[in-house]
């Protein structure tokens, strides 16, 4: 019979590493979080939270003061490891760094035990588990792993990718499907187990660690060329002069279309990243989810092009005028709607290269702080009614709060269509009307 997981080690307490730990916590499992970075350790300890993720403080503050959920820098033995630890790419080629999975399997290596299993939640490129299990092995041959010993290894190994949305990560732990790629079937089986503990959906065991890898590469990369297809319609329409809010909702109306929305470009540190593990494993295989990160990394410089040509147009109409006394209001900093998560956002790279470029005031209105990052100093954080002062308005995140706001007077550039008009329905009136 398999021994029951009761001791849960994380391996990386960030966006994913904290959540899950914390929710294994939750279910009364023993929960040992490591990370490399003394405050962490030390604020989670405290039961406090280091990120920013809806309903997270309140679990992790009820796991650590009933004693389920502790922080360490060392790891200590336990029965299941997950490692969630940053996959970030290097240099020009977009070469996947796995460097930091590397690091965490020497740092967990000597406390493993025959039993234990060892699961990658980190999105990795194809092949990076059977790595995975390589490094542990290099540093363990006293134990036997699924690539030498099959289903009767001493340590399982498995690849569940993580699938979670930022902003949505307590809830969607829960609820989403998981997919398990365990190297043999007993891995995937211990790895299902150990996730049922708290999953309400499904877990769905493909046929290994690649599938699975591909898997969530997949799921990213969609994402990412649907995208760049709705920001490719904006920059058409704009040559067309068609309002591409309307031409994508009249489009939508079809019952098998449902184009994305357009925005100032991909944020994030997922979407923007994973489709180049794929394009480095098969580059001349890939040229559709290389021409889609190429639209979607280079909408920044176009709506900086759209701020530049509307400077234009005001100071044509404007002749007395020079560019030093034009305020621009910029709406938006974050990388996507309803979040404080300014890192990897394209609004906020918009909103620099404006500062960088413009002579004359800027104006930021970010519901979500409140304080200006160091990279905009110079900028001022303002309230939205004295940025529809401004005489150009850049729109860049369709926060709640700005959605259904007046369409102020001057230049727009509105990359979310929050002051496009939406197309109206025809009527029971009109249709009195007729008859
Ligand atoms: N965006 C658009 N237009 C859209 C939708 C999104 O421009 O119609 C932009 C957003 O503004 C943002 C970026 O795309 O800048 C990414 O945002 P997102 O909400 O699409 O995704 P992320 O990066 O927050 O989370 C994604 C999710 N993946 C999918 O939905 C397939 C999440 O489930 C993953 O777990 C996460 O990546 C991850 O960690 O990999």
């Amino acid at each position: 019979m398999r021994k029951p997981i009761s001791k849960v080690s994380v391996i990386g307490l960030g966006y994913i590493g904290l959540p899950t730990a914390a929710m294994f916590a939750s279910r009364k499992v023993e929960v040992v979080g490591v990370d490399v970075n003394p405050k962490t350790v030390d604020t989670i300890n405290r039961g406090d939270i280091h990120i920013i993720e809806p309903d997270l403080d309140m679990v992790v503050s009820a796991a650590v003061n009933r004693g389920f959920l502790r922080a360490t820098m060392v790891p200590e033995p336990a029965d299941a490891f997950l490692i969630a630890v940053p996959t970030p790419f290097k240099g020009d080629n977009h070469e996947p760094d796995l460097s930091y999975i590397e690091a965490a399997c020497k740092a967990i290596a000597p406390v493993l035990e025959p039993g234990n299993i060892v699961i990658l939640e980190s999105t990795s490129p194809v092949g990076a588990t059977e790595a995975m299990a390589g490094w542990l092995a290099a540093h363990r041959s006293d134990l036997t792993f699924p690539q030498q010993a099959g289903e009767q290894s001493d340590i399982r190994i498995a690849h569940c990718p993580e699938r979670v949305l930022p902003g949505k990560v307590m809830q969607e732990l829960i609820t989403n499907d998981r997919v398990i790629g365990g190297m043999t079937q007993r891995c995937s089986l211990t790895a299902a187990a150990l996730y049922k503990l708290f999953v309400t959906g499904d877990c769905v065991i493909a046929s290994g660690p690649r599938a699975a890898e591909m898997a969530k590469l997949t799921e990213n990369s969609f994402r990412d060329v649907n995208i760049a297809f709705a920001n490719e319609l904006s920059l058409i329409c704009d040559e067309l002069e068609i309002d591409v809010w309307e031409l994508i909702m009249l489009a939508n109306r079809h019952p098998r279309v449902n184009i994305l929305q357009p925005g100032p470009g991909v944020g994030g540190h997922c979407i923007a990243v994973d489709p180049w593990f794929i394009v480095s494993s098969a580059p001349d295989a890939s040229p559709l989810i290389q021409t889609a990160r190429r639209v979607n990394s280079g909408k920044p410089d176009w709506v900086l092009d759209q701020v530049k040509a509307a400077l234009g147009n005001h100071l044509a109409n404007h002749p007395a005028k020079t560019a030093a006394e034009v305020r621009i209001a910029v709406y938006g900093l974050a990388f996507k709607p309803d979040i404080d998560d300014l890192r990897e956002s394209p609004a906020l790279e918009i909103a620099e290269e404006i500062l960088a470029w413009h002579s004359g005031p800027i104006l930021v209105v970010e519901p979500n702080v409140d304080t200006l990052p160091a990279s905009l100093e110079g900028a001022a954080l303002v309230q939205p009614a004295e940025a529809a002062r401004a005489n150009i308005h850049v729109m860049l995140v369709d926060h709640q709060g700005f959605k259904g706001s007046a369409r102020p007077e001057g230049e727009i550039v509105d990359t979310r269509g929050v002051w496009a008009e939406a197309p109206r329905l025809y009527s029971f009136v009109e249709r009195r009307m007729v008859a």
